[in-house]
């Protein structure tokens, strides 16, 4: 215990085999293993999109982008592995209901600007979470988010870049990309969890080193950071009580409805049932994919051990 202290309390990474309490264990398996489940899951709003995309190059980007998300997620359960639990358990823990996945993919993609927004916004979000974790104190978990971080500043630009035509486009083009900004500014306010007040695991998660940042400070962060950027491109972001507070260098904003955020990490958002059914029937669906995989890889060290 002295010697985990000691590499906390340094800055030292701690790594698979080393020992770590049973309690910086389970913390990891949940935070890694909600976090994967959320790369995944954010998959399906955006792939509503991909067979309505509005120009080839629009679609190219987006099946990237897609794609590099679910990779997102397999690095992170690579991660939580590590911790000695194994995929099939972690997401049996998703389909139970006993794992989490963020909250902000249970809203529904109504328009092409939804795109738009979902990269901006909550890329952005993600970005500003997932910097800070870049130093978290577990190693494998660290490194995937070093990696990933590249990915997402290039996703956020992406969607930024759609709002940007869209607000240079014609009046129903402003109009949309106005009425998503309205719908996804507060649930992108949500992902960085509760108030610190009410948030059980960060007390844990700062001693320990797996938070840099509490989920206030970080949300600071992206409100000061995105309020420019909408006004750059002509965007009005739906808080009336959005100020600038002259004495603490940062932006008041207005309470963010907490009934709701409960309601939807609850399994009552809108799409929490069609997200959690869809990705169900997905696995089922790949099972003989996972039965080949596991055959060829067994076929294969037969064949080395003959
Ligand atoms: N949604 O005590 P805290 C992305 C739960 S990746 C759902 O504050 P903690 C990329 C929390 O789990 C987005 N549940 O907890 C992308 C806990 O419940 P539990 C995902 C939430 O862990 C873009 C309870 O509330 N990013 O977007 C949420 O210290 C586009 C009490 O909360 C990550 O997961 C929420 N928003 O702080 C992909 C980042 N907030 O577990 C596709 C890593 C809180 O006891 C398309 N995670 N809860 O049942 C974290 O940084 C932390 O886990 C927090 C929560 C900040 C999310």
């Amino acid at each position: 215990m002295q010697q985990f202290d000691a590499k906390i309390e340094k800055d030292v990474n701690i790594e698979p085999k080393d020992w770590m309490p049973d309690d910086y264990r389970k913390h990891l398996i949940r935070q890694i293993s909600q976090h994967a489940h959320s790369e995944v899951i954010g998959m399906q709003p955006e792939g509503n999109w991909i067979s309505r995309a509005p120009s080839l190059r629009a679609k190219k980007i987006l099946l990237a982008k897609i794609q590099d998300e679910g990779g997102h997620g397999l690095y992170l359960y690579s991660a939580a592995e590590t911790l000695g639990i194994s995929r099939d358990e972690l997401i049996q823990q998703l389909h139970d209901g006993k794992a989490k996945y963020s909250s902000i993919f249970n809203y529904p993609t109504l328009t092409w600007a939804d795109i738009g927004a979902i990269g901006w916004l909550v890329d952005g979000a993600a970005i500003v979470n997932q910097v800070s974790l870049q130093r978290t104190s577990y190693g494998p978990y660290s490194r995937a988010m070093i990696r990933i971080c590249k990915e997402e500043s290039f996703h956020q630009r992406q969607g930024y870049e759609i709002m940007a035509n869209m607000m240079n486009g014609s009046a129903a083009q402003r109009e949309m990309a106005q009425d998503a900004m309205n719908r996804w500014w507060w649930p992108s306010l949500m992902m960085f969890g509760p108030h610190d007040s009410d948030s059980p695991h960060t007390g844990n998660a700062m001693k320990w080193k797996i938070k840099r940042q509490s989920n206030d400070i970080l949300r600071q962060k992206f409100i000061d950071k995105t309020v420019q950027q909408a006004e750059v491109i002509g965007l009005t972001i739906p808080d009336k009580d959005l100020r600038w507070n002259e004495s603490k260098k940062c932006y008041d904003h207005g309470e963010i409805n907490w009934n709701e955020f409960n309601e939807v990490i609850n399994g009552n958002g809108p799409c929490n049932k069609q997200r959690m059914s869809n990705h169900i029937q997905a696995h089922q669906e790949g099972e003989w994919v996972r039965k080949a995989a596991t055959a060829y890889a067994n076929k294969n060290k037969q064949l080395v051990n003959q």
